[in-house]
């Protein structure tokens, strides 16, 4: 049986907290980097559009889900989250703009073989929501295409809005990295990256998620 073991998923991380990763100039070691933030956020307008727009589907909203369905720790697994998601239609602007950023990304950082946006998400993680520690890898052993490898997160609201609801990944010393919490800011990260947004202690905290998929790794 594989060990599907991932520890205990509410202890708090390290101490240690770092910035995102800047790739050095003029350098030729490439970093071993888990996630970069774009200096420019996302038009705030743009981002009050994505907001407006799922505020006016709100019937459409879900129960956010995390795991594997058919797994038998899956109620445990649902402790994992609170939030409500919505899924943008394939043909929705945003995937162009995500696709963007998540290929500036990639070329730069990574140069992972990638195909295309899977799905975007919207969340809206109201008060007491958070999603703790998770990754967002997945492969499907029939879909040789279906491999996620980057996801990208952009914080549609802004921070005066709501407190907490911090987006924190571990790099691989496992030291934390706090994204900046501000209005449009893009993050675009490895699937395989532990991350949670942190506990949401008042207001409502919305954000634009979204994972890219390719081609088995050989
Ligand atoms: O809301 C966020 O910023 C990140 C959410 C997340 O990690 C996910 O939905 O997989
Ligand atoms: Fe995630």
């Amino acid at each position: 049986m594989p060990n599907n073991d991932i520890g205990d998923l509410t202890k708090e991380s390290q101490d240690e907290i770092i910035q995102p990763t800047v790739a050095r100039q003029n350098s030729s070691v490439v970093p071993l980097v888990v996630s970069t933030a774009f200096s420019h956020p996302l038009d705030e307008n743009l981002c009050n559009l994505l907001i407006q727009e799922i505020e006016n589907n709100s019937k459409e909203f879900r129960t956010g889900l995390t795991g594997n369905f058919s797994s038998p720790d899956y109620f445990m697994l649902k402790k994992i989250r609170n939030s409500e998601v919505y899924f943008l239609p394939v043909n929705h602007w945003a995937y162009g703009i995500v696709w963007n950023y998540v290929k500036i990304a990639n070329d730069e950082n990574w140069q992972l073989d990638i195909s295309n946006v899977q799905t975007i998400q919207i969340t809206k993680y109201s008060e007491g929501g958070f999603y703790n520690w998770h990754h967002d890898f997945s492969a499907n052993k029939n879909d040789p295409n279906y491999f996620r490898k980057l996801s990208i997160t952009i914080q549609l609201n802004d921070p005066s809005e709501y407190e907490g609801g911090v987006l924190q990944l571990l790099d691989y010393s496992n030291r934390r990295i706090d994204c900046e919490r501000k209005k449009g800011h893009v993050c675009v990260f490895s699937g395989r990256a532990p991350h949670r947004v942190t506990k949401i202690k008042s207001g409502v905290r919305y954000s634009l998620v979204a994972w890219i998929v390719g081609p088995q790794l050989r």
